[in-house]
C-alpha cells in the first residue's frame, strides 16, 4: 500500500516534464499535490475505515487483558516466505510462502517459576473457523514453526507452545531438575493455558469464537493430546494422538533395553549383519501368516518366534546367526520381562518383529543416553543410573503428572469429543503395545462400545509417527504437524488430520484409513518419504479389526484387501 501512495504523489512530477513556465509548472505542482494528496488521504480512509488513525486489529490484540499473560508480539505478517530453523528438533532450514497473517508470540506464567511461551498464527483473510493446536516432540523446548506456518496456510488459526521451558535439543531434560512446576508445565499445564489463550485470542482477532477446535500431535504431542482428552476435554472438539509417549512404559522399556544390551560383551554388540539376519529369520517364519508375502507383518502378535531359534553352529559366520547372549538379550527387548524372575515389567518391543534391521539401529544408538535424560526427569539427577534400580516400583508416582494413562475418558465422551490414536507396529521408540494397554484399560474402564468417540489404528510396518521406506504401505499424514501433505494424499481416507475433522464436523468415523507406499530409495530418509511414484496403497484398520486379503486382485491396491 505504501508503494501505490508513493505512485500518486509522484505523478505529478512526472507531468511536468514539458514546456511549461517554471511558475505555472510550481503553481500546477502544488494544485496536483492537493489533489492527489485529498485523493490519496481519502484512500487511506477508504482502506482503515472511518478515522485514518484507528489501530490494526491484530496490533490491539497486545491490549488483551489475559491472566498471567504477556503478549510480546501482534502483527500483521504480510505475505511473503518465512524462514524456519527447526534445529531443535533436527529441521533442516527451509522457506515456506505464507498467506497474510496476524502473529501473536506470548508467554504465561502461572507460578513464578514458570514460562511457557506460545505463539498464535491466524489468517487475515480467509480463515476456515478452525482453531489448531499442535504437539510437541520429544521433551518439547521450542515452538514448531514448521507446524504453524503449514496449518495457516491450510486456513486454520495454529497455535503451539515450548511447553514451558527452551531447549537446544528435544531429547534434553535437564531443564526439569530442581523445577517441580516446570515438569507440571510439562505435563499438561503449558497445552491448556496455551489453549485458553490462544482461543481467546483467536475469538477478539475474529469476533467470534473457532467452529472446530482441534490437538494435533505425535510422540510427545500425542501424549499431549491424551492428556488433554483425560484431564481438560472441553479444550478442544477432536484430539489426534499419534504414538502418545506414556513415560511410565517408555522409561522401563528403555531401561529393560539397556539393561539388555549391556549384558554383551564388546565383541558381540548387535550390528547391521546380525538385525537383517534377525529380520530375515522373522519374516521367514511369519511374513505369510497374514495371508500377504509383502516383507510386512500385519499384526506381529501372530508371530511366535524365539531368537533362540538362530543359535550359530560350530564355525559359522556369526553375521548371520546369534550367540547364546544375543538371542538372550534380543528376547529380553522383545519381552520386556526381568531377566531374573521372568515377570513382566513393560511391553517390550516385539512390534519391531521383522523391521529390526530399519528400526533398531536408532534405538540402539540412542539406548544409553536416554538414561541421563530419563533420571533428569524422573529422579531428579542426570547422574543416577536409573538400571540399577526396581523396575517395579520405578518412576510410577513421579510420572503420574507426565503419563497419559488415566482410562476414565467418560467427560470426553459426554461432551462429544472424538478421538484418534494411532500407533506404529514398528514402533523404536514409543511401543505400540502401549497404545493396546491403553485401549484395553479404557475398555475395562468404560464397556466395549467406544468406537463412537475413541479409536484406535495399528499401522503394520511404520516406525516412529510416520513411514519409512522399505515397511510397506505405511505412510499416512498428518496435515500441518510436520509439513505441507502431498496434494493427492490430503483427504480423510489418507490423513489423520483430515479424518479426525471430518468424524467431528461432518460426523463420520473413521472405519479404515488408507496407507501409502512411495518409490523412494531407502537411503533417502524420512525426508523424502512422501516423495515419488506411488507404489502400493494399503487399508489399516480401526482396532481389533486387521486387513485381510480378499484372494485376487493387485496386493498394492487397497481395494484388495477388507477390514475384519
Ligand atoms: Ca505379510
Amino acid at each position: 500500500m505504501r508503494k501505490l501512495i508513493l505512485m500518486i504523489l509522484l505523478l505529478p512530477v512526472s507531468d511536468l516534464r514539458g514546456r511549461r513556465s517554471v511558475s505555472a509548472g510550481l503553481r500546477l505542482l502544488h494544485d496536483r499535490f492537493v489533489f492527489y494528496s485529498a485523493i490519496a488521504a481519502g484512500f487511506l480512509v477508504g482502506l482503515l475505515g472511518a478515522s485514518p488513525c484507528l489501530a490494526d486489529p491484530c496490533e490491539e490484540l497486545s491490549n488483551l487483558k489475559l491472566e498471567n499473560t504477556v503478549i510480546s508480539l501482534a502483527k500483521t505478517i504480510p505475505a511473503g516466505p518465512l524462514e524456519v530453523k527447526l534445529s531443535a528438533l533436527g529441521v533442516p532450514k527451509q522457506h515456506i510462502d505464507l498467506p497474510s497473517h496476524c502473529r501473536v508470540a506470548g508467554s504465561i506464567h502461572p507460578t513464578s517459576d514458570s514460562d511457557i511461551k506460545f505463539e498464535v498464527w491466524m489468517p487475515a483473510s480467509g480463515w476456515n473457523g478452525r482453531y489448531q493446536q499442535l504437539g510437541n516432540g520429544g521433551l518439547a523446548g521450542v515452538i514448531n514453526h514448521v507446524g504453524l506456518a503449514s496449518t495457516l496456510k491450510r486456513g486454520a488459526a495454529a497455535a503451539a507452545t515450548d511447553d514451558g521451558h527452551m531447549s537446544q535439543n528435544v531429547l534434553e531434560a535437564e531443564w526439569a531438575v530442581g523445577h517441580p512446576e516446570k515438569l507440571k508445565d510439562y505435563g499438561d499445564r503449558a497445552v491448556h493455558l496455551t489453549a485458553k489463550i490462544g482461543q481467546a485470542l483467536v475469538s477478539a482477532y475474529y469476533g467470534r469464537p473457532a467452529s472446530h477446535t482441534y490437538f494435533i500431535g505425535c510422540s510427545a504431542g500425542g501424549r499431549e493430546s491424551l492428556m488433554e482428552a483425560q484431564r481438560y476435554p472441553e479444550d478442544f472438539d477432536g484430539y489426534l494422538a499419534g504414538a502418545p509417549a506414556d513415560f511410565v512404559n517408555y522409561n522401563i522399556t528403555y531401561i529393560n533395553l539397556v539393561r539388555a544390551l549391556r549384558t554383551l560383551p564388546a565383541d558381540q554388540q548387535l550390528g547391521p549383519a546380525q538385525l537383517k539376519a534377525l529380520s530375515s529369520k522373522v519374516l521367514e517364519r511369519c511374513d505369510a501368516l497374514d495371508g500377504v508375502k509383502d516383507g510386512v507383518l500385519r499384526d506381529p502378535r501372530e508371530c511366535k518366534f524365539d531368537p533362540g531359534d538362530m543359535l550359530c553352529n560350530a564355525g559359522e559366520n556369526r553375521d548371520s546367526c546369534l550367540t547364546p547372549a544375543q538371542a538372550k538379550a534380543i528376547k529380553q527387548i522383545y519381552d520386556a520381562k526381568d531377566a531374573k524372575t521372568e515377570a513382566q515389567i513393560a511391553n517390550g518391543f516385539s512390534g519391531t518383529l521383522g523391521t529390526e534391521y530399519v528400526t533398531w539401529p536408532g534405538m540402539l544408538a540412542g539406548a544409553e543416553s536416554a538414561m541421563p535424560r530419563i533420571a533428569s526427569l524422573f529422579y531428579g539427577d542426570p547422574k543416577l543410573d536409573p538400571t540399577t534400580f526396581d523396575l517395579a516400583k520405578v518412576a510410577r508416582d513421579t510420572a503420574a503428572g507426565i503419563s497419559p494413562i488415566n482410562p476414565d475418558l467418560s467427560r470426553a465422551r459426554s461432551l462429544g469429543r472424538k478421538i484418534i490414536v494411532f500407533h506404529g507396529w514398528a514402533d523404536p521408540g514409543v511401543s505400540a503395545h502401549d497404545s493396546i494397554a491403553y485401549f484395553d484399560a479404557v475398555t475395562k474402564r468404560m464397556g466395549p462400545n467406544l468406537g463412537g468417540f475413541y479409536r484406535l489404528f495399528l499401522v503394520p510396518g511404520m516406525p516412529h509417527c510416520m513411514g519409512a521406506p522399505g515397511l510397506g504401505a505405511n505412510n499416512i499424514d498428518i496435515s500441518g504437524l510436520f509439513g505441507e501433505t502431498p496434494p493427492q494424499l490430503a483427504d480423510a481416507d489418507h490423513d489423520w488430520t483430515l479424518a479426525l475433522e471430518r468424524w467431528v464436523e461432518q460426523g463420520k468415523a473413521p472405519d479404515r484409513m488408507i496407507a501409502t507406499e512411495f518409490d523412494s530409495p531407502a537411503a533417502a530418509g524420512p525426508a523424502a518419504q512422501m516423495t515419488g511414484r506411488i507404489k502400493s496403497m494399503r487399508p489399516v484398520c480401526v482396532y481389533p479389526k486387521r486387513a485381510v486379503y480378499r484372494g485376487s486382485g493387485p496386493q498394492s491396491d487397497a481395494a484388495s484387501f477388507s477390514c475384519e
